[in-house]
């Protein structure tokens, strides 16, 4: 046999291998809801996606059983690229959350299958390593400014390097991303949203104090973020972003709705506080403008709502032309799937800006056993093939799904206001 048969040989029973026999969605609550994407090959070889998309996770876990997963049987899961396009250019309906969180899962499984066959982890086969580790920020909150300014004190004890700090409001009720249990903030609290009232005034005096009382206290070098959750006008968040200036902040995130791309323009010809948005985008084409204009400096999107790997490499190299970095959303409603393949993405990806990290809570870390690890202030990926996270399915089956919402808010005359 000459060296082209046994290759020809090779590469037939490769794609015999690669064949996609079976696809299901697990979906359970270990501590809050998780759908959970799992392809297998013919080779016995699977791969895991996750699709979880808060308060609408069976929206997913449908489009993926009735709509994705038919289409991926007999497939060769070597065809990434061609699967992906297949699902966005071949639908009729393209991009919305539900859409891309579904293709994101297919993906993301898929390069963990490919990995796998490699024997490889998945950052390996984006091109290799750019860093040894991934600088992460983690969420301090509190009742008011001085409950925060201890718990940031707290996470520095921790070995972080850097922090998001929100703090309750005086004379607003239950503030967004401030615990009121005293533990990990969880945004999804109940089966109907809860109704909240928002006031821009109350909150626009508290910020600033919140961030000098937070430099005279931790001093220059602790890194600092806020998210403003698309609560102010665009004139609204440029004014904040100018009163935060002395504070030197790492990144303001979501200071206005980027529904309208053009209104920060706005924030931008009047400060030059670093802005973060987009981890409710879905597609490049949600950012096109904020990036083409060098309006913002961190894009959030993340990879389980915007299409996996294969879209946002795309959207990085395009915010790379632009200066700017990846910020990747990492709430505790994004799996640790999830978490596992944004690490694989952040140690290649070349303009990598910093990753959130919320800590899961044990009972999700047990269904979802996987290898990335914190140390000093960064987060490292396991070397294991693929991007290191497994599910334990007899696990994960004690934890049955519990409707959960996010909730909304009403300015004081009762208006509906922006999330
Ligand atoms: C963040 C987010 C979260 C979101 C949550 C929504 O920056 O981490 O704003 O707190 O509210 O992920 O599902
Ligand atoms: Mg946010």
């Amino acid at each position: 046999m000459t060296i082209e048969d046994n290759s020809q040989l090779r590469a037939e029973g490769s794609v015999r291998d690669r064949e996609i026999v079976a696809a299901r969605v697990i979906v359970t609550c270990p501590g809050r809801n998780f759908v959970t994407l799992r392809i297998e090959t013919r080779s016995g070889v699977y791969g895991l996606g996750d699709a979880t998309l808060n308060g609408r996770e069976l929206a997913v876990a449908s489009y993926l059983q009735d709509h994705l997963i038919p289409n991926l049987i007999g497939r060769d899961a070597g065809r990434i690229e061609d699967i992906w396009q297949f699902f966005y250019r071949g639908a009729y309906w393209r991009r919305g959350p539900v859409t891309m969180t579904a293709i994101a899962a297919v993906d993301v499984a898929l390069w963990d299958i490919l990995a796998k066959l490699a024997g490889m982890p998945l950052y390996q086969m984006l091109g290799g390593r750019s860093r040894d580790g991934v600088l992460v920020y983690g969420h301090a909150n509190g009742k008011d400014v001085q409950e925060t300014v201890d718990e940031v004190g707290r996470y520095i004890e921790k070995g972080y390097k850097a922090i998001r700090a929100q703090s309750g409001v005086p004379g607003i009720k239950k503030a967004y991303g401030v615990s009121n249990l005293k533990n990990a903030y969880e945004p999804a609290e109940s089966e109907l949203p809860l109704e909240t009232v928002w006031n821009t005034t109350k909150y626009l005096n508290v910020v600033p104090q919140l961030f000098e009382t937070l430099r005279n206290a931790h001093g220059p070098e602790i890194e600092l973020l806020h998210d403003g959750h698309h609560r102010m006008t665009p004139i609204e968040a440029a004014r904040l972003a100018r009163d935060l200036e002395p504070y030197r902040l790492f990144w303001l995130e979501d200071a206005t709705p980027a529904d309208n791309q053009q209104a920060f323009e706005l924030i931008r010809r009047h400060s030059i506080t670093p802005l973060a948005v987009g981890e409710v985008f879905n597609s490049i084409w949600d950012a096109k403008h904020l990036i083409q204009n060098q309006l913002i400096d961190y894009i959030r999107t993340t990879i389980v709502h915007a299409g996996g790997i294969t879209h946002l490499r795309r959207l990085a190299d395009f915010a790379a032309l632009h200066q700017v970095r990846t910020g990747f959303h990492g709430a505790t409603d994004l799996s640790p799937v999830c978490m596992g393949a944004a690490l694989h993405f952040d140690t290649w990806v070349p303009n990598f800006g910093i990753q959130e990290y919320m800590q899961h809570c044990k009972e999700t870390d047990d269904v979802f056993p996987h290898d990335y690890t914190f140390r000093e202030g960064r987060l490292y990926c396991g070397e294991k093939p693929g991007h290191g996270v497994d599910i334990d399915e007899k696990l994960a089956a004690k934890y049955p799904y519990s409707p959960k919402q996010l909730p909304i808010a009403r300015l004081e005359d009762g208006s509906m206001w922006d999330w």
